[in-house]
């Protein structure tokens, strides 16, 4: 009955543990489910998703504007609130020339609200010291 072999396969070796040789195992991390409404500061810069409006958060304080690089995704409305940690004399009035606004920041939260068309928006402080773009993406998934 060739059944000499039955318990062989329970003996498993033992995988040498040799310093440095482990790889991969630990990258392996659980994704957080995203119910509604648990999702908090991951990121700022990527938009909050939303069926209408997507939301981008930057900061004016007197290292500039933070992040200096932002995306949208085209079509949607935006909203952008500048959060004006601490307004100086030079980042006190933002330009946005594609949208052609000139706003002055205040202390607390300022909003741009605009519809990305395509083609990125730059923006900088009214002396053009301090700069940053807002892509405009198809897709902000990635
Ligand atoms: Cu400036």
């Amino acid at each position: 009955m060739a059944g000499t072999k039955a318990e062989v396969s329970e003996v498993k070796p033992v995988p040498d543990l040799v310093a440095g040789t482990k790889a991969e195992v630990s990258e392996v991390k659980p994704v957080p489910d995203l119910v509604a409404g648990t999702k908090a500061e991951v990121s700022e810069v990527k938009p909050e998703p939303s069926n209408d409006v997507q939301i981008i958060r930057m900061t004016a304080d007197r290292n500039g504007y933070q992040p200096s690089t932002l995306y949208v995704q085209k079509g949607i409305p935006v909203k952008w609130i500048i959060e004006g940690k601490a307004i100086n004399s030079c980042n006190n009035e933002i330009v946005v020339p594609t949208l052609q606004i000139k706003k002055k920041l205040t202390k607390g939260e300022n909003m741009i609200e605009f519809t990305p068309k395509g083609g990125d928006v730059t923006f900088s402080c009214w002396m053009g010291m301090i700069r940053g773009v807002i892509k405009v993406v198809d897709g902000v998934n990635r």
